[in-house]
């Protein structure tokens, strides 16, 4: 069932962040406020020995009105008691480019296919929320099998998301930087 409320939203049970590391395409996307990243959104994960995750991310972006550019940015990423709840906090290779701090949450994924990230960035008085965003991330740039599908489907359901992705190109105009 649905409720809509940010504190009942279920999380990946034991999260594991080394099966997560690696290559991740986002294949569709929840756009926030302002939304930044557009298209070709692509990110790797990457842990260090020190079990601290971290990641890079490039996705094509438009900033300062109309200059359309490949958006080099990084991540850290703090644990939290819950393992598939992280913040993170991000900032571009160039300073003119966003930075943040979010939540980063990982609300299911099978490591090797697909997996679904969700980040609430203000939570209304009624509990529920209010400016969110969220990825659905493909191992396969060419997108999610067809076998799921359905569980993304159901999770977009439970995240109140449903109807509200779009589909995210990849046209390889990060490729080359
Ligand atoms: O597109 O508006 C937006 C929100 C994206 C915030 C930038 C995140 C950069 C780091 C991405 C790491 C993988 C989620």
């Amino acid at each position: 069932a649905q409720d809509c409320q940010v504190a009942n939203i279920q999380v990946m049970q034991n999260f594991d962040k080394t099966r997560y590391a690696g290559v991740w395409y986002a294949i569709a996307k929840k756009d926030p406020e302002g939304l930044f990243l557009l298209d070709n959104i692509v990110a790797q994960y990457t842990i260090a020995e020190d079990g601290k995750m971290t990641a890079s991310a490039k996705g094509r972006v438009i900033i300062l009105n109309n200059w359309e550019m490949c958006a080099d940015m990084l991540a850290t990423f703090e644990e939290t008691p819950d393992p598939a709840k992280f913040r993170m906090k991000y900032w571009g290779a160039a300073a003119y480019l966003q930075t943040g701090n979010d939540d980063h949450w990982v609300i299911d994924t099978d490591y090797d296919n697909y997996a679904i990230h969700y980040s609430c960035r203000l939570v209304d008085s009624d509990g529920t929320c209010l400016d969110s965003y969220s990825m659905i991330f493909s191992r396969h740039p060419t997108g999610l099998r067809p076998e799921d599908q359905r569980n993304v489907h159901q999770k977009k359901m439970d995240l109140c998301l449903l109807g509200k992705y779009r589909r995210v190109a990849h046209t390889g105009f990060c490729d080359s930087s």
